[in-house]
């Protein structure tokens, strides 16, 4: 059977590709955890099966993984996997953090992870485990990365690139790395949900699912129903990463806060409810002219998917790593903004949310959950901390527009 070999097992995996493969039929998935057993431990219990809860719709069974394996304990087997020729997709989930990527969006060859595996036999990262693997392969496969990013499937075969660069290897397969634009809101499994599935393993998320992806496949793909295969995934990653995740960031960090503790309490807030509108517009307005248009539905509809009272989505999840987040989901739409000579005062009111946001968890002795955490923690006590804080995400030359 063909197989998909897929990196971060997590909840958004299992409720996005999973289930668009097991609708294609015909196809079986291999999860990789690259450091905990717990998925691996969860899944096997009941056999690789869970249920998938699409709330204020139903529960799905989703029986499309039949095996996980945990990289930490087993890297040779992983290695191996690599290269076998029913794996015609790799594909990954790994968060923002995963890639190991410099402020400028290229491999940080300084990062601890990169140097052990640099220096190292068997890898520890996505990016080690893909160049190793890529390098002892022969039969052709597609690469594709399914995380929040722009170009994530550019920055994933420039991050591989220069790795078996740095390592002395060389990728002499067919390899191709598909840009993706991936979206369902999948918030954490709670102890209510398990009660209520009677599965350990259960997964909530919305009705809502779009996948769109690159027409760019090297071996064969699942035919994924309702999943868009197109020349430029470019504008449609640029609007779901600006409108959504730029206003999910915005309602994160100001909700929080405002003492709010999910998405639909924050939303329901009438100030913030208008700002997070706002900074969906202004992101709207740096789109590509052909899909504006479209850009209104979309924005409306947004507004609607975070009101779900189901789905209980916590703020201080989305809060997390805002160093990888905010580049993309807000600085480089305020440059383009500024670029075409334009105010984004909902932009700058997101910015300035994550610059309080970091100030209040440190006064209040909260470490920061970011792979920058202490290094933010740090600059939060600066007596300068807006240009500190500004600095470590790449975002010095935004600091003038910012009063305090
Ligand atoms: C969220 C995303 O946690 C976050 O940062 O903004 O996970 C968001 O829910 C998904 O991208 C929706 O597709």
């Amino acid at each position: 059977m063909k197989r998909i070999l897929h990196f971060g097992p997590g909840n958004f995996f299992r409720a996005h590709l999973a289930e668009y493969t097991q609708d294609a039929g015909g196809w079986a998935i291999t999860g990789v955890s690259l450091r905990t057993a717990t998925v691996r431990d969860g899944l096997a219990a009941q056999n690789f099966a869970y249920t998938l809860a699409i709330q204020g719709i139903g529960y799905k069974k989703i029986s499309v993984i039949d095996r996980v394996l945990v990289a930490a304990e087993e890297p040779e087997l992983v290695l191996e996997e690599l290269t076998d020729p029913d794996v015609h997709i790799i594909s990954a989930t790994v968060t923002e953090k995963g890639y190991h990527l410099n402020s400028n969006g290229s491999l940080n060859l300084d990062d601890p992870e990169i140097r052990h595996d640099l220096e190292g036999d068997t890898p520890k990262t996505l990016i080690g485990f893909l160049a190793q693997g890529l390098a002892k392969r022969s039969t052709p496969v597609t690469v594709m990365s399914c995380d929040n990013r722009n170009a994530n499937g550019d920055v994933l075969r420039d991050a591989v690139q220069s790795f078996a660069t740095a390592a002395g290897l060389s990728i002499d397969c067919e390899v191709s790395f598909p840009n993706a634009m991936v979206d369902r809101i999948t918030p954490a499994t709670t102890d209510d949900l398990r009660t209520e599935t009677q599965d350990p393993m259960a997964v909530p998320c919305e009705p809502f699912k779009e996948g769109v992806i690159d027409d760019l496949f090297s071996a064969d793909r699942p035919d994924w129903p309702g999943a868009q295969i197109v020349s430029d995934v470019g504008p449609h990653e640029t609007r779901k990463l600006r409108m959504l995740n730029g206003a999910h960031s915005y309602l994160a960090y100001a909700g929080t806060l405002a003492g709010h503790e999910f998405v639909h309490q924050a939303i329901a807030d009438p100030s913030l409810r208008e700002m997070a509108a706002a900074l969906m517009q202004e992101a709207r307005e740096t789109l590509p002219e052909d899909i504006q248009d479209q850009a209104a539905e979309y924005a409306k509809s947004l507004i609607e998917r975070f009101e779900n009272p189901l789905i209980r989505h916590r703020l201080r999840q989305i809060a997390m790593d805002g160093s990888e987040k905010l580049p993309y989901r807000i600085l480089d739409t305020m440059r383009d903004r500024i670029a075409s000579h334009e105010q984004s005062p909902a932009l700058m009111s997101a910015l300035v949310a994550w610059l309080d946001f970091c100030r209040s968890e440190t006064a209040a002795g909260r470490s920061l959950q970011d792979p920058l955490g202490t290094e933010l923690a740090k600059a939060a006590n600066d007596p300068d901390s807006k240009k500190s804080l500004l600095e470590m995400i790449g975002g010095a030359d935004l600091a003038h527009l910012i009063a305090e």
